[in-house]
């Protein structure tokens, strides 16, 4: 599969452009999301360079599973939230925006829709 070395989360993983970090390993780097789907929704990317489900590899997946669960712990406790939404989108079609894998971690709330 193609991978554009230019889409905005390979330029925040290389420093190019900014992002309100919240979380980092050697393999890992969660952020804010930018347009925020509800209160502290979170990005989860791999550093290492995959478009997406299809072409990820496993222990890579493996290891974004084992983050996401990390994060997830971590959002929900410092948001007070009362669920998670955790989404995941492949290709233009199932809605992928940005071409590099990421998991959105969103904290919810009793009676308060996401945001379109
Ligand atoms: P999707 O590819 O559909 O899973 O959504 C991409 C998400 O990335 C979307 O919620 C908005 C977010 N996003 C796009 N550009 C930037 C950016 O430059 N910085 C941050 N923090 N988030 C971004």
């Amino acid at each position: 599969m193609v991978y554009d070395q230019n889409n905005v989360f390979a330029k925040i993983l290389r420093g190019e452009l900014p992002c309100h970090k919240v979380y980092e390993t050697d393999r890992v780097l969660a952020f804010m999301d930018i347009m925020p789907r509800g209160d502290g929704h979170v990005l989860v990317v791999p550093k290492a360079p995959a478009r997406n489900i299809l072409d990820v590899e496993p222990d890579d997946l493996a290891n974004l599973a084992k983050e996401v669960q990390v994060v997830a712990k971590g959002v929900k406790e410092a948001f007070k939230a009362d669920g998670l939404t955790i989404q995941q989108f492949n290709e233009s079609a199932g809605g992928q925006v940005v071409f590099h894998i990421h998991v959105h971690v969103i904290p919810r709330f009793e009676g308060v829709a996401l945001k379109p």
